[in-house]
This record gives structure tokens, sequence and C-alpha cells, in this order.
């Protein structure tokens, strides 16, 4: 039954009710070339379709001066469940980052890609490309399921291709089924009849009309590495791995991390194991919760309507006996599991089948050409030679993986032809920031620009304290939103205006426990040598095994994080 206690819908709730689902004027707006934009209600429907409308921040100032239209270009997210491509598909998103994009492919930290600077007259034949290479961007953004992680590479175990193999059955089960994306851009028959209503075949049954309130988020973890940050997300499974096979998934429900400078009625929170359901259960569990979402949310307050909201208004209880009785039966007791870290572990493994695998490090996910680093070249090369998968990571790394024992010496020939090495510090190898400036609209700060000199930085101490091969996670975003996840780091930095930053201290390394607040307003030059002598400290009074993120607990240089998410707003 829908909440009828909340107060009137936003403007957005009307935009998609109205919107033919999802179809709005984009198809006419696409053809209006007087301008590089879309109209306002069409921007928020395109991001259903994966498509965010954009312009280059840095240009702004000149083009004002000059009387001229931003330099609008539009954001394209792949959606890739789990992460993983053919190489023919990475081929062809990398020529289309060339021939349509601005020459770069964004990994991003869902196992998705980015393309960016896409302009208005190369839209449709750029998603046209996409998926005729087989994917789509369908629900890569939006008030919908989003791309479904699963940890990252399929091949390493039998877990592993089993939770990948789940996690394409839930992002199939929880996909639109609205027809407006092969109406927009792909120009298939029309399916409405013009009159702001679909036709009588086509329906949204998991979602109704208005989709959900706000976005939502699935993954699945295979302990013990917690590389998808299981707790970040809306809906969690974590497989619990008896003698190498899975008994089944413990059920996690309404972590999120975004919140806005300022209002303490938004927090990043964890999310709350709710008990354990077998593999068959999981598809029928994720659409219940999703269900209840819709039902529930709040569609009066943006701000306020991820699932995180709805569990704490309604109560974990209720939420939990309600998701029961949609379920028709209850969920198992929580099986005890146990993680030892959240990142990716660079460098070649030997998976359970037999193929190697090579985590690829990659600099926040950017995969451009540089003097020093011809990555986009490099992995096109590769992938012209690879008869295994690529597996984008939830850290915004690559898995070039199931390579055969014959092969591996062709690759590793290429990696070292191509300069890819993973030979960095352990905190680099551990950093990620979102994208920012110049493209993301919503940034204060510079992230994807600046970590990585923050980080050359601390490597000077870093090295002189001998913690080199020390793995600290270091995530820094240039707004609250939390996109890189800081929330979740032994070391976050958020921005909070422009060259200004939090620092958060204190995060678990198995991402199970958020950091806390250590100062709120950090000039970005005054980043390093605040935290620099917490590492050297660090390094001298540590106990043996001890990480960086509990050594500033115990030596009282943050609070104990109690995960509670207002804990964030109190002073240090
Ligand atoms: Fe994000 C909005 C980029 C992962 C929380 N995010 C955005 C937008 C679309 C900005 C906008 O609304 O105009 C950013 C586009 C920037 C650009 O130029 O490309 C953006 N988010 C990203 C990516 C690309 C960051 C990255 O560097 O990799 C990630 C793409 C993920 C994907 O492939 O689907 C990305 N965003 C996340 C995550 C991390 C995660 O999900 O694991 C979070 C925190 C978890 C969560 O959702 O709580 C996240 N993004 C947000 C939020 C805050 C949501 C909230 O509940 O408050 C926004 C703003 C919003 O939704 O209004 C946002
Ligand atoms: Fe943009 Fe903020 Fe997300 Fe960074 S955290 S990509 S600045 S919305």
């Amino acid at each position: 039954m829908p909440d009828t206690s909340l107060p009137p819908r936003t403007p957005t709730e009307i935009i998609k009710e109205n919107s033919r689902l999802l179809r709005g004027t984009l198809a006419e707006g696409l053809r209006d070339v007087s301008t590089g934009a879309i109209v306002e209600d069409d921007t928020q429907l395109s991001k259903f379709h994966g498509i965010y409308l954009q312009d280059d921040r840095d240009q702004r100032p000149e083009r004002r001066r000059k009387r001229m239209e931003k330099a609008y270009g539009f954001m394209v997210r792949m959606r890739i469940p789990g992460g993983r491509l053919t190489s023919a598909q990475w081929l062809a998103l990398d020529r289309i980052a060339d021939d349509f994009g601005n020459g770069t492919l964004r990994l991003t930290t869902r196992q998705a890609m980015q393309f960016h600077g896409i302009i208005k007259t190369n839209l449709r034949r750029s998603i046209r490309l996409v998926n005729e290479a087989i994917l789509d961007t369908l629900a890569a953004c939006g008030d919908v399921n989003r791309n479904v992680m699963s940890s990252a590479n399929p091949a390493f175990s039998r877990a592993h291709a089993e939770a990948y193999d789940l996690a394409l059955r839930v992002s199939s089960h929880l996909s639109p089924r609205t027809r407006a994306y092969h109406d927009v851009w792909l120009g298939d028959k029309k399916v409405h009849d013009g009159e702001g209503v679909a036709t009588i075949d086509e329906d949204e049954p998991i979602y109704g009309r208005t989709y959900l309130p706000r976005k939502f988020k699935t993954v699945i973890a295979v302990p013990p590495v917690n590389d998808v940050d299981v707790f970040a997300h809306d809906l969690g499974f974590t497989a619990i791995v008896r003698k190498g096979a899975v008994v089944g998934y413990n059920v996690s429900v309404g972590g999120g991390m975004g919140m806005t400078h300022g209002e303490p009625d938004t927090y990043p929170r964890l999310a709350d194991v709710i008990g354990f359901c077998t593999a068959e259960q999981v598809v029928d569990v994720a659409e219940k919760v999703v269900t209840i979402q819709r039902d529930w949310g709040d569609r009066s307050d943006r701000k306020h309507a991820r699932l995180k909201y709805t569990i704490d208004r309604r109560g974990l209880d209720v939420f939990k006996k309600e998701l029961e009785a949609r379920l028709g039966y209850a969920l198992g007791r929580a099986r005890s599991f146990r993680f030892e870290r959240t990142g990716d572990r660079p460098g070649w493994t030997r998976g359970e089948d037999g193929a190697w695998h090579y985590v690829l490090y990659v600099e926040n996910g950017r995969i451009k050409n540089t003097p020093d680093w011809p990555a986009k070249r490099g992995l096109a090369e590769i992938a012209r030679v690879h008869e295994g998968r690529f597996v984008i990571t939830p850290n915004q790394n690559l898995v070039i993986g199931e390579v055969s024992e014959e092969r591996k010496p062709e690759i590793d020939a290429l990696l070292n032809r191509f300069g890819l090495s993973n030979d960095f510090s352990g905190l680099r190898l551990n950093a990620m920031a979102c994208v920012a400036l110049p493209t993301c609209g919503q940034a204060l700060a510079e992230a994807e620009r600046l970590l990585p000199d923050v980080v050359r930085s601390l490597e000077e101490t870093v090295e002189r304290a001998g913690l080199r091969d020390d793995d600290i996670v270091i995530r820094m975003t240039g707004c609250p939103n939390g996109c890189a996840r800081p929330y979740l780091a032994e070391i976050g930095i958020v921005g909070k205006a422009a060259e200004t930053y939090a620092v958060l201290l204190g995060g678990s390394f198995d991402g199970r426990r958020l950091n806390r607040l250590y100062r709120d307003s950090v000039a970005a030059h005054e980043i390093a040598p605040l935290v620099a002598p917490l590492i050297e400290a660090y390094a001298r009074d540590r106990e043996n095994g001890e990480r960086f993120g509990d050594f500033v607990v115990r030596a009282g240089i943050v609070p104990l994080p109690t995960g509670a998410a207002t804990e964030f707003h109190a002073p240090p």
C-alpha cells in the first residue's frame, strides 16, 4: 500500500508519470539542432537511458564572457553487470570514445564504463554502436535498479562464477520493460499512441509508471574480499561459501553513501544484515525489496528518498516483516562470514579454473593515452589478441581475465611494451577518486585531477616510513554525494567548496565501519601535511598487523566510529 502520510510529490515524480514510460520529448529534442542541450524535463528522463547532460565546466567563464551557450556534452554510462566485457566489446567502446567522446574511457566505481563529451548530434549514433556491441545503457542511471555489481573476477573461483551469473539474473529481472529506449535510440517501431499513453502491451510490472523514488543499487559480494563494498548499497547479497561451494547468501539492506553538507538528516549509512536466502531465492528477494521501496520510499523529497531513509523512518523490523510477507516465507538466520579487505590485489593470480588473471591498476579509472602511460593504446592492442574477458572492478581497476598459460607471455609482453605496470605504493594502489571537475555538475571541488598529487606528496612520507608496500585505503570525492565511497575509506577526503575539503579518518580496511570527521575544512594543499604526521605515527606505533584505519581509532586520533550515520557530523 502506498504511504499516504507523505506530503506532495516532487516535480521529478510528475515528469516520470507523464513521460509515457520514459519517452518524454527526447526523440524530438534530439532533432533540435539550435542547442547542444535538451529540455529540463528530458534531462531527468535521459538518465534512465544512461545519459546525462553535462557541460565542460572549465570552459564556463570564457563562454560566459563570449555570451556563448555552455560547452554541452553528454556523459553516457554503459550498464555492464559484473563489469564483464569481451575483447570485441572493449574494442568497440574504445573506438566510440575516440570517434564521438573525449578520447578516454572511464571505468567507474560500480564496474561500469562511461564516455564523456559526446555532443548531441552524435548521441544516437553512439548509443547504436554500443547496442551493436551487444551492450546497452538503459538503467545505468535513473530511479531504477542500477548496474548490478559482483565480486570482480568470475573465474577466480566457482563462487565468483555463481555470483556473476546471479548478477546477470538480478540485472535482467530488474531491468525496465519500457520500449522507450528502443524507440528513442534504436529507431524501433513506435509502440505508443502519441497521446501520452503507452500501448497496452507495454508495462512496467515491477516499477510501475513512476519507477522508484530514487536510484537503487544491488551488489553481490564473495568473501573474503569485500571489493564491492557490500554495506554501501541499498541491497547486498554476501555469498556464504562452505568447502568451496556457495550455500546461499546473507541479505543486507539500507546502505548508502550520499549526504549533503549542513543537512544532518542526510547521512551515509551502512547496510544492515537481515537474514539469509538461497541462491534460488535471490531474484525474488531483490524484487520484493525493490517493490517495498517503490511503495514506501519518500517521493516528496529526493534528498530523503533512498531505501536507507525508508528503513530508518519505518524501522528495520517493520521492513523485514513486510519483506517476508511479500515473499511468503521467512529469511533464514544470517550466517557467519569474514571479509579481509575491500580493494583489488594487482598483478597475476591463478584462478581455480587454472586460468590466469591480471589485475591492472588504473589511476582513478581513467583510461587514456599519456606519454608515460599509453594505456588506451596498450589495452586495445591486448584486446586484439586476448581471448578471455576484461572485468572492470568495483575499484576502478581492470582485470585482464581468463588468460591461458600459453597466452600469458604474450599478454605480459604487451603490458611491458606499453608500460602498464603495477609498481606503485600500497597507498596509490588503494586510491580512488570520483570524476568531479570538469564534467560533473555537482562537483564543489576537484577529485580525479587532484588525488594523484595528494597521493604523490604522501608517498614521500610513506616511503620514508617504510610503508611502501602497505595497503592504505584513501578515497576522494568532489562533493558529499560519495561516488568513490569515501565514508568507508581509512582516509576519506570530501569536497566542500573550491579547493576545500573535509578529511575523515578511521574507516576499516574490510569496509565494515564508516570513518569519522577529523577536520572539517582543509585547503587542498594542506591535506598531505595534515595526514603525513599521522602516517608517520602509524609507522612508529602500530601494533603487529594493525591497519591504518584501526590505528587512528586506537590512538584516539578520531573517536571510535560506531557506524551510526550521524556520527559523521559529530565534532572531532
Ligand atoms: Fe555517483 C551523481 C559519477 C558511483 C552517489 N555520480 C553522480 C553524477 C551522475 C552527477 C550528477 O548527478 O550530475 C556523477 C557523474 C560525473 C561524471 O562527470 O561522470 C556521478 N557516481 C559517479 C561515478 C562515475 C564515480 C566514479 O568516479 O566512478 C560512479 C558511477 C557508478 C556507476 O557506474 O553506476 C558513481 N555514486 C556512485 C556511488 C558509489 C557506489 O554506488 O558504489 C555513490 C555512493 C553510493 C550511493 O549511491 O549512496 C554515488 N552519485 C551519487 C549521488 C548521491 C546519491 C544520494 O543518495 O544522495 C549522486 C547525486 C544524486 O543522485 O542526486 C550521484
Ligand atoms: Fe560528482 Fe560529487 Fe559524484 Fe564526485 S561525488 S562524481 S563530485 S556527484
